[in-house]
């Protein structure tokens, strides 16, 4: 006959312990060791399993709420009475017990932490109730000095987060072990060499926190992934281990974002790298609900589920956390926030860069003749600003027009191509806040006067931050002169769903060979970015060498 009976917390080290997360709900049916629910302290995150496969019949806690040893966390209509011992009967030592440590691995001797000749001591792993547990945090390095109590390292396993700390004070010598270690009971942490004679010879204490199988019977699962002798070493007469408090936002930048077993689990299985996701929970713990925005932001931003419902963004990159540094520690600082333009800009250079395969194609233009003829029309034309852009402009179009594969952007399949027929160029404008990209429309209907002043009309515009969204769109391919500037070549990105842009480098007179002799010819620096993905390397090159062709022979370009 089945009955109703109490899920109970286990012995999690005396302290009360919040509850930071419920799996399951009345009406559920668990298996048994199935995660009821996931308890978090300072040192640990916990899950507590069903003792015994059955339905919910109610939960007893809710998020947030602190139990403690014995609290109810569940009533669960067992399967058969036979799983298990009602709880009522189960005997209060029983109840919260921690699970004996596995035969196969017993407690480490004593004798294997004692002071070798130098003076150090080993640091070993303390009964974790299983083995290759891996190591997915170390916090301190060699030549820190710890306190008796702080934190190590982090061990992670299917169930557990726990926190090794030291078991005495004294200053690190070596680390024996790396994140991505596996770890099992007994294995050197590190070396220590002990502060004075209060440092007691002997393994590291399990974290405070420790989770313990839940009520009668001791669950295999958790036994085999808990630190549950910890209760055992603490209740021995020794003071339990302080909480040490851990912010996430201080970790080196190799180590692993803070999450809970669960979460993790939750982040796998949306295929999400839980390095980018930013954490709003105690200390920048990742929590459930910053996994899911996170989601929902990749996806609002273009990312795309990929097979077994990954979600792709930047092409499916993994790439580390950003470094996060005390620069204080070096030197004085100020911290300046980025403009909103540079914000934005910024998030789509990074965009176009990490997606898009870049090659850039240099060349240079003999433009002697066509300075020439520029300086004239300036001097025609003194109410306008006729500068080598405008000529760049024309060249671009006459370019676009012989190869139409660059007046055009991929879909975001990445599988097929929108060729256009007008030509909108779009013109990179520094500002005082960041980079902006106004389009000059329909440049191929446009002579170079207009083009000059237009050009006059959308730079000052940008720069009296004028412009609007609708200036800014509708660009076919993009132009970066630095040549106002200086530089001899460049690797400008390329501006999405745009398939090439053009940076251009200041003019130099330079020595060139006219097949007689070494003549000086004013030479433009041309540099193309492309995406490979849509323009090969030698219609790139072809380009290239239009362009300059274009713009070495005024002709042309006023054709
Ligand atoms: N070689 C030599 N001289 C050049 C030149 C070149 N390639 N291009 C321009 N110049 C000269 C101009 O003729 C002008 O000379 P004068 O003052 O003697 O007439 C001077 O350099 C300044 O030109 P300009 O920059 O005011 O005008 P522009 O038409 O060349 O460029 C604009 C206009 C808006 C594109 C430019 O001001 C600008 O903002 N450039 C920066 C773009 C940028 O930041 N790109 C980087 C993107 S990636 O981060």
């Amino acid at each position: 006959m089945a009955d109703v009976k109490e899920a109970l917390v286990p012995d999690i080290g005396g302290n009360a312990v919040p509850v930071i997360e419920i799996m399951v709900k009345v009406g559920d049916r668990v298996e048994k060791d199935q995660s009821l629910v996931t308890l978090e302290s300072d040192k640990a995150t916990m899950e507590v399993p069903a003792p015994f496969a059955g339905t919910i019949k109610e939960v007893k806690v809710k998020v947030g709420d602190e139990v403690n040893e014995g609290s109810v966390i569940a009533l669960v209509e067992a399967d058969g009475a036979a799983e298990a011992k009602p709880a009522a009967e189960a005997p209060k030592a029983e109840a919260a017990a921690p699970a004996p440590a596995p035969a196969a691995a017993p407690a480490p001797a004593p004798a294997k932490a004692a002071a070798s000749a130098d003076g150090t001591k080993e640091v070993r792993v303390p009964d974790i109730g299983g083995s290759a547990v891996p190591v997915i945090e170390i916090m301190v390095k060699v030549g820190d000095t710890v306190a008796k109590d702080q934190s190590l390292l982090t061990l992670e396993s299917d169930k557990a987060t726990m926190e090794i700390p030291a078991p005495f004070a004294g200053v690190v010598k070596e680390l024996k072990v790396k994140v991505g270690d596996e770890v099992s009971q007994d294995a050197v942490i590190a070396l220590i060499e002990a502060e004075g004679e209060a440092a007691p010879a002997a393994p590291a204490a399990a974290p405070a926190a420790a989770p313990a199988p839940a009520v009668s019977e001791a669950p295999k699962r958790v036994e085999a992934a808990a630190p549950a002798p910890a209760r055992a070493s603490t209740d021995a007469g020794g003071p339990r281990t302080p909480p040490v408090s851990f912010d996430a936002s201080v970790v080196m930048p190799e180590q692993v974002p803070y999450a809970s077993p669960a979460v993790r689990a939750f982040a796998r299985e949306l295929g999400v790298d839980v390095s980018q996701v930013k954490g709003t929970g105690r200390g920048g713990r990742i929590q459930r609900d910053d996994v899911a925005g996170w989601v929902k932001h990749a996806l609002a931003s273009g990312a795309r589920p990929v097979e077994g419902g990954a979600i792709a963004v930047g092409g499916g990159l993994n790439l580390l956390p950003w470094p996060k540094v005390d620069f204080s520690k070096f030197g004085e600082i100020e911290e300046k926030p980025l403009s909103r333009i540079q914000k934005i800009s910024g998030a789509n250079l990074a965009r176009n860069w990490a997606m898009i395969p870049h090659v850039t194609q240099h060349d240079e233009a003999d433009i002697t003749e066509l300075e020439a003829f520029r300086k004239k029309l300036g001097e025609e034309n003194k109410d306008l600003k006729v500068t080598p852009l405008v000529f760049q402009i024309k060249a671009v179009v006459a370019a676009l027009k012989k190869f139409p594969q660059f007046n055009a952007s991929l879909d975001v399949t990445g599988e097929k191509l929108t060729l256009k027929k007008y030509f909108h160029i779009g013109i990179a404008v520094d500002t005082p806040d960041g980079l902006v990209v106004p389009v000059i429309r329909d440049a191929d209907k446009k002579g170079l006067l207009d083009l000059a002043a237009e050009l006059g009309e959308i730079s000052k515009k940008a720069r009296d931050k004028k412009l609007t969204a609708n200036d800014m769109s509708g660009g076919c391919f993009s132009i970066s002169s630095l040549g106002g500037i200086g530089g001899t070549a460049f690797t400008p990105i390329v501006n999405a769903p745009e398939v090439a842009i053009l940076g251009v480098s200041k003019a130099q007179m330079k020595p060139v060979w006219n097949g007689k002799e070494f003549a000086p010819r004013l030479m433009l620096p041309l540099s193309l970015s492309y995406d490979h993905r849509v323009i090969d390397g030698a219609l790139a090159a072809r380009f290239a060498v239009f362009l300059a062709n274009q713009l070495g022979d005024i002709r042309r370009l006023l054709l």
